[in-house]
Formats: C-alpha cells, structure tokens, sequence
C-alpha cells in the first residue's frame, strides 16, 4: 500500500475513534445532568431508572388549588385554575407515590409510556379530581414532554408494583383512596374553611387530620398559605403516618419547614376570567 494511502487510513482510524469517544463523553455528561436534576426536584432523592427495589409505603399527594391558583399567571385549555366557576373548590390529587422509608423515592420504573385510551373510562373523575393546576407540560421518563397524569403515572406509577400493575388500577386505586379520605370534608366539618382573611392553627389542622384517619399528615406551604397535604398508607391502604422514625423536640412531626405556625387556606380567586371562559396561551 502506497505511503500516502495507509497515513490517511490511519488519520482516519483516529479521527472515527476521536469522534466516537467524544459521543460517549457527551452522553456520559447528558445522563449525569439528567440525575442531578432529578435529585434537585425533590426535598428527597429519586432513585434512577429501572431495576429499582420494591417501595415500602404510599404517599397520597394532595394540592390545595386555592393556593395554586394564586399563582397562575397565564391561562391555557389544560389549567384547571382557568375554569372560571368551574375551577377546583376541593383539594384535588397531586400524585399516588411509592416512596421509600429512608425519604428517598423510584422514579420511573418501566419503559412503559402512558396511553390516555387505556383509562378513558375513568377521564371524567380525573379531569375534575386530578387536573393539573398549570400550563405546564412535564416531562415524561422516556424525554418527551407530556400531560400530568401521564406524568405522573410514568414517573410514579411504573413503580407501585405489586400493588397497583397497570395504569388503569395505579388511577383507580389512587381515586378509590382519595374518596374514602376526604381531607376536605374533614377541614370543612371542623371549621377549616377557605377563607382569605383567616389564619388557621397547624396543629388544629394536623388534629383534625389525626382525629378523623388516625393518622398524621405532611403539610407543605407557600408563603405561609397550606399548598399540599399528603396522607401515607401501608401498601394495604392502612394509614401510617408519613414520617415515621424522625421525631423533633417541639413534637411538630408533621411540620415540614415550609408551614408556620399559623397558615391559610386560600379560596379561589378568579384571574379576571369569566365563569367557563378561558384566555388560550401557550405559558
Ligand atoms: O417535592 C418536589 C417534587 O418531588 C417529587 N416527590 C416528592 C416527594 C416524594 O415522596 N416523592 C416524589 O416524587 C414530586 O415530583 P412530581 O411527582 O411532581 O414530579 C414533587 O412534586
């Protein structure tokens, strides 16, 4: 083979070999961010992809809207907060997680994508019980972006085998568990009503929880207004309380940093929409 010939196939041996290791360094960086930023999301870290070990308990993840809502700046057809006298008076599902004892949690546990026809008989009850509270699209496990149920239920919902398999029993397991703990109804029935005047006692609010499902609840804040409640079940749907095994001096188990010691329960307020009208954006 003539000298110049077999340089250039070595140069390009080389360059084929640079450009392959280069895709497998992007690649490597890619993967890596990926999971950082899945650690950033949570007060807890999620857990890879698949391969995951089985869960030790449920977090049913509850949004109180009226808190939500207030901060809805654009509206859009997927925003339940746009739909004017229609919008959310209940606290409405966040998600059903699978979570771990050790505050970490999976994420993401199959390559299963979620199909909208696989629970069409059940669109209803999620539309008015489990909307989403934004115009944002998550995004799904497998890169895409994409509805919240089906965010949800990708991210989550893969991973609460044995209990729940497939999709239509992960969403109506989690509206089964939802109707039988009415949080709203227990709040209401002991004077926590939606108001934007009053404050509220947490530990009231965390009694009434306690006293009604024998249980403790998690509450989560947003500058000082109730934003989430969550309630932990065994896999057998007994309640447990969320944060078993960390105690505090002052006893506020239930507390998580974001509540004061006061905290209110926004009613709705509408975004200058009328009842059913909707303003379409894409924010
Ligand atoms: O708390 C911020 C986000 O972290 C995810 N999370 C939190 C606690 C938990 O036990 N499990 C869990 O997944 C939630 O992510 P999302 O489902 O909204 O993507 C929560 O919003």
């Amino acid at each position: 083979m003539p000298l110049k010939l077999n340089k250039f196939l070595i140069s390009l041996k080389m360059a084929i070999f640079s450009a392959q290791f280069a895709s497998a360094v992007a690649l490597i960086i890619a993967a890596s961010l990926c999971l950082i930023e899945a650690n950033q999301t949570g007060i807890g870290i999620e857990i890879g992809s698949r391969g995951q070990r089985e869960f030790d308990y449920f977090n049913l993840a509850l949004q109180w809207p009226g808190t939500f809502c207030q901060h809805t700046r654009h509206c859009c057809s997927s925003n339940a907060c746009c739909r004017g006298a229609n919008s959310p008076t209940v606290f409405t599902i966040h998600g059903l997680w699978p979570d771990y004892n050790d505050g970490t949690w999976p994420a993401c546990c199959t390559q299963k994508s979620f199909d909208e026809k696989e629970i069409s008989t059940l669109h209803d009850a999620l539309e008015k019980y489990w909307p989403s509270l934004s115009c944002g699209r998550p995004s799904s496990c497998h890169g895409g972006k994409g509805s919240f149920w089906g965010h949800e239920w990708e991210k989550h919902g893969t991973c609460s085998s044995p209990v729940a398999r497939d999709e239509y029993s992960y969403f109506l397991t989690t509206l089964n568990v939802y109707f039988k703990y009415n949080v709203t109804k227990v709040l209401n029935e002991a004077g926590y009503v939606p108001s934007n005047t009053e404050k509220y006692p947490l530990g009231g609010i965390v009694s009434a929880i306690q006293n009604a499902f024998r249980t403790t609840p998690k509450l989560l804040c947003k500058k000082g207004a109730l934003e989430e409640l969550h309630l932990c079940f065994y896999k057998d749907f007994k309640p447990r309380d969320c944060l078993i095994g960390s105690t505090s001096p002052n006893g506020r188990l239930y507390s998580s940093s974001s509540c004061p010691d006061y905290v209110s329960i926004p009613a709705y307020a509408s975004m200058g929409l009328g009842s059913g009208e909707t303003e379409i954006s894409s924010a």
